[in-house]
């Protein structure tokens, strides 16, 4: 039996040995008979032991008196005890038995190691105060030592949370129940680390970020915080002894699925690289009861069901009913003067709580842990006395209800902003709620807010969480009494913006007339805002209307007054970030030019990556053990650039046949997986061509499937010798529509629809297979990434801000068919254009091809395909016509055509170079060792140095 041998960082303390002495008085306390147990070494965890021992030989402790730590030196603790029926203990036998157990439980334990000493907090609401102090020691001495890890502590604490946290038979529980008290017990031991983590942030009061965020797309917790406490192997040998399977036990966790896409899951991967990097940062998002709806096909159309993630409870959080902050809708304001200053006071229309539910967030090989923090709505406890006196006591409680609805579902669109009154409440929600917070916990150890920049970073995950901008106006002036320009001075410190798209679609505007009534005070600060902006726009360019016009922060067209939260992001922060260098010179000169004009040091890069913790180690374990093998150790799992490493072995025969095999081996995973999400059964030999990501028009699913039809075509067309010699191919095609994205909704038709005909055909056999994959999300990426060997990235050049799948795909030796378009340029920049298939117009290109598109004339190719579609080749004709439409007769916004010929020819080198096995598994290779740069890691440090300014702060290891 393993002992604690995955407790790493963890050293334990020096073994004393028992010599001290144990007096039983009975006769000297009127009630009660007191246990003095004399210079005993001071050792962590014996006040636990002590007590339990007590326990059970029946007794209760009535009172203790605990001498306090005083370190390395002996102790003397006094224990005041009564039998079962609470009276005295008299007996003489029942003595001398107390004191036998005593003596040998206390050798036991002071000859046993592995107990770990929990730091003493220095708490500042503690320290100082040495009464209390005095009066706490008992507790403090009960919490001084660590959960044990060992596969027999573990067991016990598994087998505690069936019964007593699931109230279950603890001798008969299924796999979901085992799932969780499991993850019960990892909680345990995460909220060690999570305490102790921010004990020593409240310590040290080093200057945190907070990373604002609508969503979070977190995935699973169960196997991540294994491995990131390191105590994995323990668990599965303890399972296993149980008589459970951790990989069976895995599964039945449900994804939290706080997020659409790209944008939330780099949300995810930013906190585990924070954690990793010892940074002192939270997250700060919304606690959705519905999160990402899971997609369903019925007869190859999408439906949406709801997502409702916590019907059988979360593990993984830990509720706070006693923070809780007010956030206040609608109502009006009223401007009171006193000594010359005027005072704006807020009376909302509707008041509710947020209340707090944090998510400890583990690193690995540190001992911090981080903390997201998710709010969820519930009613006020302020009685609406009016409702209340009228006698209309049920509908006040009902009207209080409605409040929940706001954080009840994620929106489900990452296409267009939706101008909806419930979003632009979950907005303020989830920053008032926030900033409170924050405030709340700058003032514990300030008396003003001079120094909150330096003590501050809040950085804005796209404009979603923008209105926070004059909420922390408001909160500095109205309710801290600052004045105006000493609130702005702070505000405009502490925020920073990461813009992460260039679809003039998807930027954030909120009529004028919406943001007045929902958030009134809110509306007259970002007037102000902007109307010191235009004087300082005045001053710097003159009189120039037009482009004032452009960059303010009110629209004011023909059509309705909107605020440009993008505008107001730009104008508040300090900062304003791309998120691939592409981008990020894109944004200068398209939807942030003029503001870059006039500020162009504002503007940074931050290329996103991705963590290779979940995104290689461990959801591709067999190729993190081969890497480690290879590089000598698990170094490169904190440190990916190490991968380069590899370089040296692209050639090696040994070494590329042991990475075919793994890759093959993750092959069949994902056939089993095809089989049962699909029922369509695939051959492993093919070359797995995947194309997994939400479904968009500037993505180019179309792109894909057009080229697959095309493909069809021409192994009807050939003949049985030519057959032989064609690469047969597995495409996969995932990813969900917007519920009111009708245009996608019909691409996803067309993909199940194509797969229909060419899986069906008898002339096609293994040569081709087309699957639409339902329900993309965390947990199914996890296991196609590692199984897929050529992945599709094929936007529009100048259209996809970074992408991220496209790191992860390359990590696990990938290779890429894409156009120079997000990271795929900075992709090929690391593992070389030759290492991938790059086709298709340039940025550059686009807006020249697009301009003249109604008079280019596509290939023949790309015509044939369109037609066949049309004329119903794969059935539904007439449903399929808008998809025809739009990439025919001079539309084709996204330029399909002028890309499909060099497309093509893309993936006639793809199948020529499969052929060649050692090429291929070369060029693998080298895909991993090239995509060290892709680490989130890198870019949470270029973020901490270059916009936040703010350092690691790792609590010393137990
Ligand atoms: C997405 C981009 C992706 C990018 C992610 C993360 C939005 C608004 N944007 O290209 O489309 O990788 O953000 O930055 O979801």
């Amino acid at each position: 039996m393993a002992i604690a041998g995955d407790a790493r960082s963890r050293a334990p303390n020096a073994d004393g040995e028992f010599n001290g002495t144990i007096e039983i008085d009975t006769a000297n306390d009127e009630e009660y008979t007191v246990i003095m147990i004399r210079d005993a070494p001071y050792k962590p965890g014996t006040l636990r032991v002590i007590s339990t021992a007590l326990a059970d030989l029946g007794l209760n402790i009535e009172k203790a008196v605990v001498d306090e730590k005083k370190g390395g030196e002996k102790v003397t603790d006094c224990f005041y005890v009564t039998d079962a029926d609470g009276g005295k203990v008299v007996d003489a036998a029942d003595v001398e038995n107390i004191k036998i157990c005593l003596t040998m439980i206390l050798k036991a334990h002071f000859s046993h190691g592995s107990v770990f000493a929990r730091p003493d907090g220095q708490d500042d609401r503690r320290t100082g105060d040495n009464e209390e102090r005095r009066q706490h020691s008992l507790l403090y001495s009960l919490m001084d030592r660590y959960l044990k890890n060992d596969v027999m502590s573990v067991q016990e604490s598994i087998v505690n949370h069936v019964e007593y946290t699931m109230a279950r038979n603890r001798y008969q529980f299924d796999d979901f129940e085992a799932y969780q008290a499991a993850s019960f017990s990892v909680r345990d031991r995460l909220i060690e680390s999570w305490n102790d983590t921010q004990q020593h942030f409240r310590d040290k009061s080093p200057k945190r970020v907070y990373y604002l965020s609508m969503e979070f797309l977190m995935g699973r917790s169960l196997l991540n915080s294994l491995y990131n406490l390191d105590i994995k192997s323990n668990y599965s040998e303890a399972l296993q002894q149980l008589g459970y399977r951790l990989e069976i036990l895995v599964e039945k966790e449900r994804d939290a699925a706080l997020g659409n896409g790209g944008l939330g899951r780099l949300a995810s991967c930013f906190l585990d690289s924070m954690a990793t990097e010892d940074l002192p940062a939270w997250g700060y998002g919304i606690r959705y009861q519905y999160g990402m709806f899971r997609q369903t096909l019925h007869n190859g159309f999408q439906h949406e069901q709801p997502d409702y993630w916590l019907n059988f409870g979360n593990p993984w959080e830990i509720e706070r009913p006693y923070i809780t902050y007010p956030v206040g809708f609608y109502g009006g304001v009223s401007i009171s003067e006193s000594n010359g200053v005027k005072k704006f006071d807020w009376i909302p229309g509707e008041r509710i709580s947020a209340v707090a539910y944090d998510n400890p967030i583990p690193g690995w090989n540190t001992p911090n842990t981080i903390n997201l923090r998710l709010w969820s709505a519930k009613p006020s406890t302020e009685f609406d006395l009016e409702s209340f006196n009228t006698g209309d006591y049920v509908q006040a409680i009902l009207s209080k209800q409605r409040a929940e609805t706001i954080s009840s579902v994620l929106y489900p669109d990452d296409r267009t902003y939706q101008g909806k009154e419930l979003r632009l409440k979950q907005q303020y929600f989830m920053v008032s709620a926030t900033l409170q917070d924050v405030v709340r916990r700058y003032l514990v150890n300030h008396t003003n807010f001079d120094e909150f920049p330096n003590q501050v970073a809040l950085q804005l995950n796209d404009t979603h969480p923008t209105i926070g901008v004059p909420e922390l106006m408001r909160l500095l002036m109205d309710e801290h009494g600052l004045g105006w320009t000493k609130s702005w001075d702070i505000t405009s410190k502490v925020f920073s913006f990461t813009n992460h798209t260039v679809l003039p679609e998807a930027l954030e505007k909120w009529p004028v007339s919406l943001v007045e009534k929902v958030l009134p005070r809110h509306m007259q600060i970002i007037y102000d805002i902007n109307w010191r902006f235009i004087q300082e726009l005045r001053g710097a360019i003159g009189d120039d209307y037009v482009r004032i016009g452009r960059m303010s922060i009110i629209e004011e067209g023909t059509g309705e007054k909107m605020v440009r939260m993008a505008h107001l992001a730009m104008v508040a922060s300090h900062t304003v970030n791309g998120v691939a260098a592409i981008h990020s010179e894109l944004i200068k000169k398209t939807i942030f030019k003029d503001f870059y004009d006039l500020m162009p040091d504002k503007f940074q890069n931050k290329t996103n990556g991705v963590t290779q913790r979940r995104w290689l180690a461990f959801c591709n374990p067999q190729l993190r053990d081969l890497i480690s093998s290879k590089l000598g150790d698990d170094a490169w799992i904190r440190e990916l650039d190490m991968l380069r490493g590899l370089e040296k072995f692209a050639d090696d025969e040994k070494f590329q046949s042991e990475w075919r095999s793994i890759k093959l081996s993750n092959k069949k995973r994902l056939a089993e997986f095809i089989k049962e999400k699909t029922g369509t059964v695939v051959n492993p030999d093919s070359l797995f061509d995947i194309q997994v990501k939400r479904i968009h028009e500037y993505k180019r699913q179309l792109l894909n499937v057009l080229s697959i039809i095309h493909r069809y075509n021409a192994i009807k067309a050939a003949t049985p010798k030519e057959r032989e010699k064609m690469v047969p191919r597995v495409c996969v095609i995932g990813g969900k529509a917007a519920p009111g994205y009708d245009m996608a909704k019909r691409i996803i038709k067309l993909v199940c629809s194509v797969g229909d005909k060419v899986n069906n055909d008898p002339d096609v056999g293994d040569l081709l297979k087309l699957v639409f994959i339902p329900d993309y999300n965390v947990s199914s990426a996890e296991i196609i990434v590692p199984g897929a060997e050529l992945s599709q990235h094929i936007s529009t050049a100048g259209t996809e801000a970074s992408g991220t799948s496209n790191m992860k795909f390359a990590m696990n030796g990938c290779l890429i068919i894409g156009t120079m378009d997000g990271a795929n340029v900075e992709i090929a920049e690391e593992i070389g254009k030759e290492n991938m298939f790059i086709f298709g117009a340039s940025a550059t290109e686009v807006p020249i091809l697009r301009a003249e598109r109604s008079r280019y004339k596509p290939p023949p190719e790309f015509d044939n395909v369109v037609k066949q579609i049309r004329a119903g080749a794969f059935g539904w004709a007439e449903y399929f016509a808008p998809v025809c439409d739009a990439v025919h007769g001079g539309a084709d916004y996204y330029l399909l055509a002028n890309d499909f010929a060099d497309y093509l020819r893309a993936q006639q080198l793809v199948d020529a170079t499969y052929k060649d096995e050692k090429k291929w598994t070369k060029m693998s290779i080298l895909s991993t060792a090239g995509s060290g740069k892709f680490s989130s890691d890198r870019t949470i440090r270029q973020y901490a140095k270059e916009i936040w300014g703010i350092e690691p702060c790792r609590r010393p290891s137990p």
